[in-house]
């Protein structure tokens, strides 16, 4: 019995690594009732059981891990100077919920940096644009002692997201990296681009442009002005240090470029570097200057953010770069 025991273990791993067993037939002809005809049935249910037991095991697994997204470098006309890395994690009970841990490395090591220069009063901006350039969001994670940045976002809706991370690692210049983030289901690839025009409506508020058509690869100067009932809004507020935040993206290639008007002040100050952040329970003005240089001929798509209030507001433009 024992013999004929080690002898089905046998057929059982050849069977079990998909091999003809030279002891099949002998083992056959024994007919001992279940054994010989049915066990190698039962042994393939089985096989087939362990398997669905496993996946549904490991997915949940792999799930709860997360997903590691590799960082492209996105900032216009710039080379990277670091890696970037975005672990994305569900949140349990919350479907379009993602906890986003980014960190950035030096080319070739593993360690993530652990310093960052604060930037109109944050470590790393966030921003987060549906695929068809429907939705933008703005958010800044926290940085740890470990070099990781972390935040939570609730998405507003499933599809795919391009994650932007924009800040200045160490002593270095600005790195912005994209992550493209599946939440849900894929979203469309279809950018919605409107003709938007020199004026938009957003709440209360109109903001006006000077113009909706640069030159690319060179200094445009663009006047912002935001009106509130036909007048000059007088209830804005800087917005994390400045009077607006402007992001545009190439609707062709998604190239970043993330520039802050200028109040009429702040532009008599010394150009070379930047102004220092405004308080932001101050006023801010309803007239500014955005310089902005577009390096590739294109259309993109312009969102402005500013304070309105206690609210925060984003004019939607497309621009043309000729
Ligand atoms: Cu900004």
């Amino acid at each position: 019995m024992g013999r004929i025991t080690s002898f089905y273990r046998l057929d059982l791993i050849n069977n079990f690594y998909g091999l003809d067993s030279p002891l099949r037939p002998k083992l056959a002809n024994r007919r001992r009732g279940l054994y010989a005809g049915d066990i190698p049935k039962l042994w393939s249910a089985m096989r087939l059981a362990g398997l669905v037991v496993l996946l549904l095991l490991a997915v949940p697994a792999i799930l709860a891990q997360g997903q590691e997204i590799h960082g492209v470098f996105a900032l216009q006309g710039q080379k990277p100077m670091t890696d970037a890395h975005l672990r994305a994690t569900p949140v349990a009970g919350q479907p379009l919920g993602r906890r986003l841990d980014f960190w950035m490395t030096e080319p070739g090591k593993s360690d993530a940096i652990r310093t960052y220069q604060t930037e109109m009063t944050k470590k790393l901006h966030v921003v987060m644009v549906s695929s068809d350039f429907k939705t933008f969001l703005h958010e800044h994670p926290t940085l740890g002692p470990d070099g990781h940045l972390r935040m939570t976002e609730a998405f507003p809706h499933p599809g795919t997201w391009y994650v932007y991370a924009d800040g200045l690692p160490k002593d270095l210049n600005h790195q912005v990296f994209r992550f493209d983030l599946e939440v849900g289901s894929p979203g469309s690839m279809q950018r919605v681009l409107p003709k938007t025009g020199m004026g938009v409506q957003v709440g209360p508020y109109e903001v006006d442009l000077s113009s909706v058509r640069l030159h690319s690869g060179m200094m445009s100067m663009l006047d912002v002005s935001i009106l509130k009932d036909g007048k000059p809004a007088t209830d804005l507020h800087p917005y994390l240090g400045s009077p607006a935040h402007a992001v545009f993206l190439n609707a062709s290639d998604l190239s970043y470029v993330h520039v802050h008007p200028m109040s009429m002040d702040q532009m008599s100050m010394d150009m070379s570097k930047d102004p220092p952040p405004m308080p932001e329970n101050g006023p801010s003005p309803s007239d500014m200057m955005l310089h902005i240089a577009l390096r590739e001929a294109g259309t993109y798509k312009l969102w402005l953010q500013f304070r309105g209030g206690t609210q925060l507001y984003v004019a939607e433009f497309t621009i043309t770069a000729i």
